[in-house]
């Protein structure tokens, strides 16, 4: 069977849900044609493949590559101050209050032109292509108007044209309340739902739409319309849920047949069980419960008990989880968490795809599904988890290049 590249020798993670555990499969040969899986399984399995290109592992570990599901990459400036002023004693609340927080970042990111925008995060991309990632999800949510939400989600998808990568886009327009719109929150949603949502869609700027649904940011009324009017045209939702209290939002998120509801350390029974029905994966951020020092954990043992598929992500952003490390996410997740290695890899790989709706296309070492691998110079996968700062990546291919 002719094919453009053969890697062989390889020990395979392939994360298969047919398979049981990582899916392994020792002695391992993966073929890739036109950017796609051709092949993906055990040396004596394999027919004979005519390849243009044929790899040798040497017998290093082929991981599907590394999907981030969840970040605010884009976006001016740092708040590297606020942090210094949280270690001298304030809060994340008091320094929003004080004007400070998101809002500081929104007047930076409206300053900034997209081209600057795409400067400031391409170091920020390359920290994370270092350590094989091949998929990341871009949020906009710091222009909180027409103009600069378009501009961030444009300058999120430049970042294809810079990189091989996939950039997947999420419209949360939901994110905090714009100063414009002071004392006038349903205003604003108003705003998001009859303008900017239909807009944004129609110029196809973004796969997903998401809100910050929380006492400091949208209620669970305001959070179910923009998910109505986002469903309306025709885009999958998300949901920042239950991170500082519980409003129900993941009820919500899942009734609204949400992909994914995000950080949850506050969800309980009702949201989970909602949940589990509609297949909402559970997207668990372990940089911000870290970043934080947050000390109420998202309840993992209720989640597994119910089945209910679980992603973790960076949720890199200038406030809350200036992290570009998806190792460390993993080793975060393990230690904070207390997921397992299996649960960790799963949860960059498999569950991220599906977070993303994107679970036919990547996120397992597959026929027919992408060809995004990492090779990793380590003897088993637990070591991924285990080490802190330590970056084991030997390659990374996307798109079978
Ligand atoms: N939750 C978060 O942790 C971030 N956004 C959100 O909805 C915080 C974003 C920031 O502080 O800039
Ligand atoms: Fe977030």
């Amino acid at each position: 069977m002719r094919c453009e590249r053969v890697w062989r020798n390889a020990r395979l993670a392939t994360l298969a849900a047919s398979r049981p555990e990582i899916g392994t499969i020792e002695n391992g040969i993966i073929a890739a044609n036109g950017g796609n899986i051709l092949f993906a399984g055990a040396a004596q399995d394999a027919p004979t493949f005519q390849a243009a290109e044929r790899i040798d592992c040497e017998g290093r570990w082929i991981t599907p590559g590394l999907i981030d599901c969840h970040t605010h990459l884009i976006y001016a400036g740092t708040r590297a101050a606020e942090f210094e002023q949280r270690l001298n004693g304030a809060s994340y609340e008091e320094i929003a209050r004080a004007g400070g927080g998101i809002s500081a970042t929104v007047r930076q990111t409206r300053a900034a032109t997209r081209q600057a925008l795409v400067a400031e995060a391409l170091p920020r991309l390359d920290a994370m292509i270092a350590e094989g990632m091949t998929t990341v999800e871009v949020k906009s949510g710091y222009g909180l108007r027409l103009k600069d939400e378009i501009k961030q989600l444009t300058a999120a998808r430049d970042l294809e044209g810079r990189r091989a990568i996939k950039i997947c886009t999420t419209f949360l327009g939901a994110h905090a309340l714009p100063p414009e719109f002071e004392g006038d929150p349903d205003g604003y949603i108003g705003e998001i739902c009859g303008v900017m949502i239909p807009r944004i869609a129609k110029a196809d700027l973004a796969d997903a739409v998401d809100v910050f649904c929380e006492t400091i940011g949208f209620s669970r009324a305001q959070a179910s319309r923009v998910l109505a009017a986002a469903r309306k045209a025709g885009l999958a939702v998300k949901m920042h849920a239950e991170q500082l209290s519980n409003s129900d939002g993941a009820a919500l998120a899942a009734e609204s047949g949400a992909v994914s509801a995000d950080h949850l350390e506050y969800l309980e029974e009702r949201g989970a069980a909602a949940m589990a029905a509609a297949g909402t994966v559970a997207v668990l951020l372990p940089g911000a419960f870290y970043f934080l020092r947050e000390t109420k954990l998202p309840p993992v043992d209720l989640l597994r008990s119910l089945g209910v598929k679980i992603a973790i992500a960076s949720d890199c952003n200038p406030g809350t989880s200036p992290l570009t490390s998806p190792l460390l996410v993993m080793n975060m997740a393990a230690t904070l968490f207390r997921l397992t290695v299996e649960e960790c890899l799963a949860g960059m790989t498999r569950e991220a795809a599906r977070a993303l709706g994107r679970a036919s296309e990547l996120g397992t070492l597959e026929a027919g599904k992408r060809c995004d691998l990492a090779i990793w110079n380590v003897n088993s996968v637990s070591e991924l988890v285990y080490n802190m700062g330590l970056n084991p990546l030997h390659a990374r291919v996307w798109r079978g290049l």
